[in-house]
C-alpha cells in the first residue's frame, strides 16, 4: 500500500482534509480551526466512489432513436464517446438557437452545485450560455425568494437575507429577548453556500444564552429548539405567524406600548397599518383573541409576549422557512412592522433579523474583505422567469404572468440545460413537473451521480466532484478562504464542467470569450488576485495579503476582521435624513404606495393576515386534515449525499421518516416504525412513521431530499415534493409555496415495492469512435 496523501478541500458542510491512499479517498479530517465540524464530511468516501457515479457520457435511447420525449424517467441509456456526446450537444444548441433564438434555450440551472468558486457549475453554465448567445434564466431562489422581492419595497434592500443583519457580537451582548419564529434548528447551521470554514452558530447561541438572554421559540415543532437551550417553546399552527405578529402589534397599540416617535420619524404608513390593526375598515380588531382562533396560540400568551418584548431589548428573528409558504410575504412584513412598533430597529441587539438559525454564519461578524468570487458574463439576451415558476413556463409557453408589478410572458423553451441543480429534488408537485418535463425537445444535464434529474435527461455528461479538480472556495460570511487541492483523478471519464464548456465553446467558435484566455489554475490565481486587490483597497489599513503561492501551500487563509459590531440600520436610526433607506419614502414602509399601485389582492400594501390556499383553517382541511412541513434534512444537503450511509441510517425500511404527533397516529392506527402512505390529490409517497410528542397535533414533518422514485401508485422513497403545492406565494414575488401543503396519512398495507432510487438506469453498450465495445466492465472502483 502506498502512503496516505493529504489534500485540503471544502464542501458546503465544511472544510476538511481529504486522506487518499492508492487512488481512493479513505478518510476526511475536519478543518482544525472549525469549532463544531459537521459529521457529514464523512459521507464523502461513499459518495465519491459510489456505484451511482455517472461514468461516461450517456444518451437516452428514445431520444437517440427518434427524439422521443415521453420516455424521460423510464428509458435506458446508451454510453457514447465524449466526442460524439459533445457533437450532439453542440448541434442541438446550434439548431435550437437558429430556429428559436436565445430564448429557446433555458439555462437557469438553479441549484447549490458544490463549493469552490471557479468550478461552480451554475456560474460556468451561465458563462457558457451567455458567451454563446444568451438563454432564459431564473430570478430569485427557492430559499428566500418571496422575501427577496418584497423587502426592497419595505426596507429598500434584501441584504438582510444574505446574513447582513445585526451580528452576533451585538446580539450576544445586548439582546435580552430573542423571539425566534421558526426556531433555531442547529441541523441547518451545518451548511453555508460556498463552504463553511468555522461552524459558529452553537457557540454564539450558547454565549447569548449564558449572558442571560431569554429565548422564545415559535414553531410547530419542538425539534426547532436546541435541546440544551433553556427556551420557551410556543407551538403555532403552520403558516399563521403573520396573525400572531399582527396580534402582538395590536397589543402594543391597544396598550400604548408602541414607540410613537420611531414610527413617526423612521416609518411611513403607520396610520394605515394601525387602522388595519384596529379593524377600522372591516370591523375586526386584530387582537390576540382574533389571532388565537387562527394560530392556536392562547391569547394570553400572545399578549404577555408583546408586553415582555416592549419592556426589554428584543430581537425578532424569522427563519427563511416562514416565507417559503403561500402568502409568505406577510410574516416577513409583519415582523418588520412589529419590530418598528417596538422601536428598537438600529439599536444594539434589537430590531428584526432573518435567517439566524437557517444557515451557518447568518449574523456572523463579517470579515472586512469579501471572499473569493468568480465573475459571470452578461446575458446578451436578458430574460428571466421567477425561479419557482419552471413548470408553469414549460406547460404554458406564451402565457402571461405577474411578477413584482410587471407582466411577463413565458418563453417557448425547446432545450433545457442544467448543471449543479436537481429540479426533481427542489421543485414542488413533482408529478406535475414530470408532465411539464416532457415538453422540451432536448434536455442536457451535467451530473456526477445518477440523480433523478440525470435520469430524466436526454444527454448526461459526467462531471467531476470537487475532489477531482482544483479550486478556491469560501463564503461571504465566513472568515476563511480555502485552497482546494486535487485529491483524486477524475472518476470514470468525468470531466470538469469548465472543460466540457470550453470544448463546446470551441466548437461554437467562442472559446476565448468563455475562457477569457484562462485555464483552471489561471482562473484560481485570477480569483485570488481580485480578492487580494479588494483587500489592499479595503476601507481600513490591513496587513498585506499572503502571496498566492503562500496561500496555496498553507491551504487556507483567514480574512482580516476588525472587532466592531454591525447593527442593521444603525446609521439610518441615528440620522434618517442623512442615511435614508432605498425605499421611495427613504423610510421603513408599513404601507407601500408602490405595492398599492400593483393592485395585487394577494399582496396588499401593508402587512396582512391572508389565509394561504392550504393550511389547517382552509376548507380543504376537512378532506386533508394534516399540514405537511417539509424541512431541510439533518443528514444531507437537499438531495446531495442522500445515498450515503449517514443519510440512510435514519431511514425506516429505506423510506424517509415522517414525524407525527402520537394522537394523530393513534387515531389512524399508525405505530412507531410503521410504513405509511402520505397522500393528497396531487400525489402520494411512502414514509416511515416516527411518533413525536414534539410535533404539534395536525402537523406532519418530513425532510426533503430522498431521491425521487415514482412507482405506479405511490412514490416509493419518501420524496415529499410529490405532495407540495406548485403555485407562487403571490403575484408580487412568485416564490415557492413549498411549506403550504395539506395531506393525510394512513398505514401502508400493500406489499412493499422495491426501491429504485439508488439504481443507475440500465446502460446498454455503445461504441467509441474506434468501434470498441465499452460495456460489461466492473462497476467503477469496485464500490
Ligand atoms: N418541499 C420543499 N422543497 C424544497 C425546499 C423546502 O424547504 N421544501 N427547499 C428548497 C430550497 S431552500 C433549495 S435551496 C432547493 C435546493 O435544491 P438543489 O440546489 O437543486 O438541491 P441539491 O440536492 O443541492 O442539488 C444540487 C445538484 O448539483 C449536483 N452537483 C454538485 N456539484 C456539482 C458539480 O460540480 N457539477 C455538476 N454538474 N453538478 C454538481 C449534485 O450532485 C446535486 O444533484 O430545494 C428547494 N426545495
Ligand atoms: N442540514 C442541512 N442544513 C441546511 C440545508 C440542508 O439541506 N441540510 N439547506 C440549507 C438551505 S438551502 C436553506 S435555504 C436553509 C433553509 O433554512 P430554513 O428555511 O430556516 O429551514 P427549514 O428546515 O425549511 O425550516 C426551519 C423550521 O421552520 C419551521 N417552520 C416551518 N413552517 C413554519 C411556519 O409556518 N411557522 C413557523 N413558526 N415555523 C415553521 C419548521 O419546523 C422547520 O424545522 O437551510 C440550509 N441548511
Ligand atoms: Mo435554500
Amino acid at each position: 500500500m502506498s502512503p496516505v496523501t493529504r489534500h485540503p478541500t471544502l464542501s458546503h458542510w465544511g472544510a476538511y482534509t481529504a486522506l487518499v491512499q492508492d487512488g481512493r479517498l479513505v478518510a476526511c479530517e475536519p478543518f482544525p480551526h472549525d469549532p463544531a465540524p459537521s459529521s457529514l464530511i464523512h459521507a464523502m468516501p461513499a459518495m465519491v466512489h459510489s456505484p451511482l457515479r455517472v461514468r461516461r457520457p450517456a444518451v437516452r435511447e428514445g431520444w437517440l432513436r427518434n427524439r422521443d420525449t415521453s420516455g424521460r424517467g423510464s428509458d435506458r441509456y446508451v454510453e457514447i464517446s465524449w466526442e460524439r456526446a459533445l457533437r450532439l450537444v453542440h448541434e442541438e444548441l446550434q439548431r435550437v438557437r437558429a430556429q428559436y433564438g436565445p430564448h429557446g434555450v433555458f439555462g437557469g440551472s438553479y441549484g447549490w452545485a458544490s463549493a469552490g468558486r471557479v468550478h461552480s457549475a451554475i456560474t460556468q453554465t451561465h458563462r457558457f450560455l451567455h458567451a454563446g448567445g444568451g438563454c432564459v434564466e431564473q430570478a430569485g431562489n427557492y430559499s428566500w425568494g418571496a422575501a427577496q422581492f418584497l423587502l426592497p419595497h419595505v426596507i429598500g434592500t434584501y441584504k438582510p437575507l444574505t446574513g447582513r443583519v445585526t451580528d452576533w457580537n451585538s446580539v450576544s451582548r445586548h439582546t435580552e429577548l430573542l423571539v425566534a419564529f421558526g426556531g433555531m434548528p442547529l441541523r441547518n447551521a451545518q451548511m453555508v453556500a460556498g463552504g463553511a470554514g468555522a461552524h459558529t452558530t452553537e457557540h454564539w447561541l450558547r454565549r447569548t444564552a449564558e449572558r442571560g438572554a431569554r429565548f422564545v421559540i415559535v414553531s410547530p415543532t419542538r425539534g426547532d429548539v436546541p435541546p440544551w437551550l433553556d427556551a420557551d417553546w410556543i407551538p403555532i399552527r403552520p403558516n399563521t405567524d403573520a396573525a400572531m405578529m399582527i396580534a402582538m402589534a395590536h397589543t402594543l397599540l391597544a396598550e400604548s406600548r408602541h414607540d410613537e416617535t420611531f414610527l413617526h420619524t423612521h416609518c411611513t404608513g403607520y396610520a394605515a397599518y394601525a387602522a388595519y390593526l384596529r379593524g377600522d375598515h372591516d370591523g375586526q380588531p386584530k387582537d390576540a383573541d382574533w389571532a388565537q382562533a387562527i394560530c392556536g396560540v392562547p391569547a394570553a400568551t400572545i399578549r404577555a409576549l408583546a408586553r415582555t418584548a416592549a419592556g426589554c431589548r428584543t430581537l425578532i428573528n424569522c427563519t427563511w422557512s416562514l416565507q417559503r409558504a403561500h402568502r409568505g410575504e406577510q410574516p416577513y412584513w409583519a415582523s418588520i412592522a412589529l419590530a418598528a412598533m417596538l422601536g428598537q430597529i438600529g439599536l444594539p441587539g434589537g430590531g428584526f433579523s432573518f435567517g439566524t438559525g437557517s444557515i451557518n454564519s447568518a449574523s456572523n461578524p463579517r470579515p472586512d474583505v469579501a471572499g473569493p468570487d468568480m465573475p459571470e458574463l452578461r446575458n446578451p439576451a436578458p430574460r428571466a422567469i421567477p425561479v419557482a415558476r419552471i413548470a408553469d413556463m414549460l406547460l404554458a409557453p406564451g402565457a402571461e404572468y405577474q411578477f413584482n408589478g410587471r407582466t411577463g410572458i413565458y418563453p417557448d423553451v425547446r432545450l433545457v440545460y442544467w448543471a449543479g441543480g436537481n429540479p426533481f429534488h427542489h421543485h414542488q408537485d413533482l408529478n406535475r413537473l414530470a408532465r411539464a418535463w416532457r415538453k422540451p425537445e432536448t434536455i442536457v444535464v451535467h451530473e456526477s451521480w445518477w440523480t433523478p434529474t440525470a435520469k430524466r435527461a436526454d444527454i448526461v455528461l459526467p462531471a467531476t466532484t470537487t475532489l477531482e479538480r482544483r479550486d478556491i472556495g469560501g463564503s461571504t460570511r465566513d472568515r476563511y478562504v480555502f485552497a482546494m487541492h486535487q485529491a483524486l483523478p477524475p472518476q470514470g471519464e468525468s470531466r470538469n464542467d469548465f472543460d466540457i464548456y470550453r470544448e463546446l465553446a470551441a466548437m461554437g467558435g467562442f472559446e476565448a470569450t468563455f475562457t477569457e484566455g484562462r485555464d483552471e489554475m489561471a482562473w484560481i490565481r485570477h480569483v485570488y488576485a481580485s480578492m487580494a486587490e479588494r483587500w489592499r483597497k479595503g476601507p481600513i489599513a490591513m496587513p498585506e495579503p499572503p502571496s498566492f503561492d503562500q496561500f496555496w501551500q498553507q491551504g487556507y487563509l483567514e480574512l482580516p476582521r476588525t472587532e466592531r459590531d454591525f447593527i442593521l440600520f444603525e446609521d439610518f436610526r441615528q440620522d434618517p435624513a442623512a442615511h435614508p433607506l432605498q425605499t421611495p419614502s427613504g423610510r421603513i414602509e408599513l404601507y407601500s404606495e408602490k405595492v398599492a399601485g400593483f393592485g395585487y389582492e394577494d399582496c396588499p400594501p401593508h402587512p396582512c393576515w391572508l389565509p394561504p390556499a392550504e393550511w389547517l383553517g382552509a376548507p380543504a382541511a376537512r378532506q386533508w386534515p394534516l399540514h405537511l412541513i417539509t424541512s431541510q434534512p439533518a443528514d444531507r444537503l437537499h438531495s446531495q449525499l442522500d445515498p450515503a450511509p449517514q443519510s440512510r441510517r435514519h431511514k425506516i425500511r429505506d423510506r424517509e421518516p415522517v414525524r407525527i404527533n402520537p394522537d394523530d397516529a393513534a387515531g389512524r392506527g399508525i405505530k412507531d416504525g410503521m410504513l405509511v402512505r402520505v397522500f393528497n390529490a396531487r400525489g402520494a409517497c411512502l414514509a416511515g412513521a416516527v411518533l413525536d410528542i414534539g410535533v404539534s397535533p395536525g402537523v406532519l414533518v418530513m425532510s426533503t431530499g430522498a431521491w425521487f422514485d415514482p412507482g405506479e401508485a405511490v412514490e416509493r422513497h419518501g420524496n415529499p415534493n410529490v405532495l407540495t403545492l406548485d403555485i407562487g406565494t403571490s403575484q408580487l414575488s412568485q416564490g415557492t409555496s413549498a411549506l403550504s401543503a395539506l395531506v393525510d396519512v394512513e398505514p401502508w398495507t400493500g406489499p412493499v415495492p422495491d426501491m429504485r432510487a439508488y439504481e443507475s438506469p440500465v446502460v446498454s453498450r455503445g461504441e467509441d469512435p474506434r468501434g470498441e465495445i465499452w460495456a460489461g466492465e466492473a462497476p467503477m472502483d469496485g464500490a
